[in-house]
This record gives structure tokens, sequence and C-alpha cells, in this order.
């Protein structure tokens, strides 16, 4: 016979095994009462071909960017107001930021300063 302690111990563990990461990061945002968390999905800009792809995007406060040298070549990223730059990536290198400041970041390849792009923080 099953107890009715016993279908709410079933129940946790269900509810536990189809949490979906939508929900638990609802639950963290409720316990630190900050929701701009949930929606900083990571960003990956590809670098090929002379150009930053996506050319441009828009991120919330918060959202980590990484920087992948698609390229058979070297390239940076520098942030024309200084807020990040890297070093020489070669192929397959990259590099990472966390933007968390709103704000609109041009940036550019200081070896190929014509390679620009750009990134809008905003709160969605
Ligand atoms: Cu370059």
């Amino acid at each position: 016979m099953i107890q009715p302690s016993d279908i709410s111990a079933w129940r946790i563990r269900h509810k536990q095994a189809n949490t979906s990461p939508a929900a638990s990061c609802l639950s963290v945002a409720i316990l630190l009462m900050s929701s701009s968390l949930c929606f900083a999905q990571p960003v990956t800009i590809h670098v090929d071909n002379f150009t930053f792809t996506p050319v441009e995007t828009t991120v919330a406060p918060g959202t980590t960017i990484t920087w992948v040298n698609d390229d058979d070549i070297p390239h940076t990223v520098v942030a024309t107001d200084g807020t990040f730059k890297s070093k020489a990536l070669d192929t397959e290198d990259q590099f990472t930021v966390t933007m968390t400041e709103p704000g609109e970041y041009v940036y550019f390849c200081s070896l190929h300063p014509r390679m620009t792009g750009k990134i809008i923080v905003k709160a969605p």
C-alpha cells in the first residue's frame, strides 16, 4: 500500500527530474531578486574571412561573449573605448568578456582596423 508520504516523495523526485533550465533559472532569480541573469545567454562571435559574425549583436547585461578565430590568420578584438582588448588570437583561439554595463561598444581588429563590430548591451 502506498502511503501519502511516499506520494509526496515521488512528486518531489518527479518534479526535480522534470525541472527545466528555465524553471531553475527562475527559481534562482527569485532567490537573488534579480531577473537579468536569466536572460544572459552566452553569445559566440565568429571571426573569419576578415569579418566578425554577427557584426552587431544586442545582449542583456551580464552576458558572456566569446570570440572564436576561425580564420587562418591572427586577429584581435579591441573595444574603441578600451572596455576590452584581446591579445592576437591565432586560429581557433578564443577571447571571452562578460558585458555588465549597458551601452554600445564598437570594437575592431587592431591588426586589420577595417574589421569592426558592435555590441549593444541593453536590459531586456
Ligand atoms: Cu584581423
